[in-house]
């Protein structure tokens, strides 16, 4: 009977434009959070590679460039292929031992500037591959951003054997590991 559709698809609409209208509401407020366009509007990424790596351990590595007028910030990253993923730094201690740890505070890209992550420096560390990293495969990382932005890019696995340091987590009851990987 048409009367009956017209009455069960107008009890239906109501539902659905509600939804719209809170889609529409979530986009809004969370533009309103930021200063300008969302952060991962402005930030990209070239020349980006991860180490090949059987198990354990491994590192992206790219230049980051901020086309926006704003300092913006990486706080965090995640990778279908890491269990975990930390933002490193490499320090050397007073014995001239280099190290990596946990960037305090994230990855900062200066306003219209550039970031490199490089072997040796800053780098995105892969915690627990959940499957071997092979040369010429690719695997995709998410950043995400200070104010809740995100931006996924692909990465070429290379192989690398350079630079090896120690692994000093910075936060009590993190396990030390003694780590390969690109970094
Ligand atoms: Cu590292």
């Amino acid at each position: 009977m048409p009367t009956l559709t017209r009455q069960r698809t107008t009890r239906l609409l109501p539902g659905a434009i509600a939804a719209a209208a809170a889609l529409l509401l979530t986009a809004c407020s969370s533009a309103d959070a930021t200063q300008a366009a969302p952060t991962a509007a402005t930030v990209s990424i070239s020349d980006q590679w991860v180490k090949a790596a059987d198990s354990g351990m491994s590192a992206a590595f790219g230049d980051l460039t901020n086309n926006g007028d704003a300092p913006r910030t990486i706080v965090s990253a995640t990778s279908p292929a890491s269990e975990r993923i930390e933002l490193h730094e490499v320090v050397t201690d007073a014995n001239g031992t280099k190290a990596m740890r946990p960037k305090n505070g994230g990855f900062v890209i200066p306003a219209h500037g550039r970031t490199r992550l490089r072997p040796g420096g800053d780098h995105i560390m892969f915690m627990g591959l959940l499957g071997p990293l092979r040369t010429g495969s690719e695997t995709s990382v998410t950043l995400t951003f200070d104010d809740g932005s995100t931006t996924t890019f692909t990465a070429q696995v290379r192989d690398f054997s350079g630079n090896q340091e120690n692994y000093v987590p910075d936060h009590p009851g993190g396990q030390p590991h003694t780590g390969a990987h690109g970094g």
